[in-house]
């Protein structure tokens, strides 16, 4: 049978609610152990506390690095109160139980979030607090553990409800909580590691997060949700500053996340681009002399769907692109940073979120992507193949003019990052229409051409704005069939990986038709 209790060790980083906390369980006649930091602040509190080195009889020492390693705590945590042999043990050796442990870590993945030199991250990876978490949560049957300070009042209330005991039930909840904090902890020392020696590789990797926001719900209202950071520094959603308007939900985030990142292959320096997303998939990409241009370019592309869309900039939001945006409804805008005039033009828009990043992510940067199977995880490097003009090969009898190369290496850009089968149209440095998600390639050629001439009728042209574009394909055009189906909608050139078995057909095919196509020789499906 569990007694009250009666010793708690706390030693903690984050002193959030400690104090409260400590008073509560004096009141309640716990006696307090703790760590150097800890101890002082809850002694300037007026509170009793014992200094754990002097339970230990050692000094903390080499900076810290050793305080609570030390059998006296570890056989307080891990002695089994039932056990005749861990008792005597304990009589033997002059070792005392402790019932509750009160940890929080080393700010390990604030430190390089911050950006701290190598050796500061080093001197951050805790050792003790989580050895200490994990002896305490493997012996729940007789400790409580708590790792975060928003459980504090929850163990106060279990102890009044309990007779100063806890019950299993609450501790093995502690216990698997705390686990997964130890496990978050070491992924992300191990993830940072793997960032400072350059290997992303998806081998020997550890998966893990830290619960960033707990979502009002998933995809679908009937499936709950979270968001958990991986401790990345790359500017975008995870790392972005929301200014205005409600929480992101799952869906928002996703979207986002996917705009930001189409956006980040356009580098700032070379000139301003947008680009609006639905469900994941760009309804309208573009650069533009000013990001006022970007935008509206953007926005013709596909004006329906960019209704309650999301908006990614390459660069700081502007009052003249703020107001222009505001014309329609838009969840979430995304730039790196926005002025002071842009951001009072979107004050007065409640249900607009505005997120800052610092900076454009690189899009070469290497990275891991994982996609959830039932039973198991696909985990890959993320996608951060670029190709360079250098890196083309002209296919076809006519190479592509100079204007018609800039546009199919933009077209390449986002093609990217449009769900397989992807077909994107281009001219002049905007999309004029994007066919996505197909189970055929034709299929999205056709209808990237169909909402193209259906945004032409709407905008009261004469042609189809895929008259003499290019067109960007993610994959071979495996039969020659959807290559002049693009060809009949009216574009020019082509740009494609290459490499199917009918290349010679494709290419000749290009020719008849009197088309300039260039191969990548990469890839970019995208499911
Ligand atoms: O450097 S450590 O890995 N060595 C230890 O023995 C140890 N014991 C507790 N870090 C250790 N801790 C950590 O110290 C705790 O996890 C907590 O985050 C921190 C509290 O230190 P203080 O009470 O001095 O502020």
């Amino acid at each position: 049978q569990l007694a009250p209790i009666a010793r708690a060790l706390i030693s903690v980083s984050d002193k959030t609610g400690l104090l409260d906390f400590a008073k509560g369980l004096a009141e309640r006649g716990v006696e307090l152990l703790s760590t150097g930091g800890t101890s002082a602040m809850l002694r300037e509190a007026g509170l009793t506390v014992r200094d754990v080195a002097d339970v230990t009889g050692f000094p903390e020492m080499m900076d810290g690095r050793v305080k609570t390693l030390h059998p006296k705590v570890h056989g307080g945590l891990l002695a089994l109160r039932d056990n005749a042999g861990h008792v005597a043990a304990m009589q033997e050796h002059g070792i005392e139980p402790i019932d509750l442990l009160v940890v929080n870590l080393y700010p390990f993945e604030a430190t390089v979030a911050k950006g701290a030199d190598y050796d500061t991250c080093v001197e951050n990876i805790d050792i003790g607090g989580p050895a200490m978490i994990r002896a305490a949560a493997k012996n729940h049957a007789h400790v409580a553990v708590v790792v975060d300070p928003e459980d504090y009042g929850k163990v106060l209330g279990d102890m009044d409800q309990h007779g100063g005991k806890t019950c299993p039930k609450f501790r093995r909840k502690l216990a698997q909580r705390a686990y997964a904090r130890t496990a978050a902890y070491d992924a992300a020392v191990s993830n940072w590691l793997a960032g400072a020696i350059g290997d992303a590789a998806p081998r020997r990797r550890a998966f893990a997060g830290t619960l960033a926001q707990t979502l009002r719900y998933g995809e679908n209202p009937h499936q709950s949700a979270a968001f958990y950071t991986d401790g990345s520094v790359r500017p975008g959603v995870s790392t972005a500053v929301q200014h205005q308007g409600k929480e992101l939900s799952y869906n928002n985030i996703n979207d986002t996340d996917a705009a930001f990142e189409l956006v980040a292959e356009f580098d700032p320096a070379e000139g301003p681009a947008c680009a609006i997303i639905k469900h994941a998939n760009p309804c309208g990409v573009a650069r533009g002399a000013t990001l006022l241009e970007a935008y509206k370019a953007a926005y013709d592309c596909d004006r329906t769907s960019a209704f309650g869309g999301i908006v990614a900039l390459n660069r700081v939001l502007d009052a003249a692109t703020a107001e222009e945006i505001c014309r329609i409804f838009t969840e979430v805008v995304i730039a790196p940073g926005a002025d002071d005039a842009a951001m009072s033009i979107f004050a007065k828009k409640k249900n607009l979120r505005l997120l800052t990043t610092v900076g454009v992510p690189d899009p070469k940067a290497p990275g891991l992507a994982f996609r959830q199977v039932s039973g198991g995880f696909l985990v890959q490097d993320r996608d951060n193949g670029f190709v360079v003009p250098a890196d083309l090969k002209v296919v076809t009898k006519r190479a592509p003019s100079a204007a018609e190369l800039a546009d199919l290496l933009f077209a390449w850009k986002v093609a990217k990052h449009v769900k397989s089968n992807a077909i994107v149209y281009v001219k002049d440095g905007a999309t004029m229409g994007i066919g996505a998600g197909q189970m055929s390639r034709v299929d999205s050629t056709r209808i990237a051409a169909r909402k193209s001439a259906d945004m032409a009728e709407a905008l009261g042209l004469a042609e189809p704005t895929v008259k003499g574009s290019v067109v960007a394909s993610d994959a071979f055009f495996p039969f020659p069939d959807g290559l002049l189906t693009a060809a009949e909608a009216g574009a020019t050139a082509v740009i494609q990986p290459g490499g199917s078995m009918r290349d010679d057909e494709v290419i000749a095919a290009a020719d008849e038709a009197g088309l300039a196509m260039v191969f990548t020789g990469q890839r970019h499906f995208r499911h």
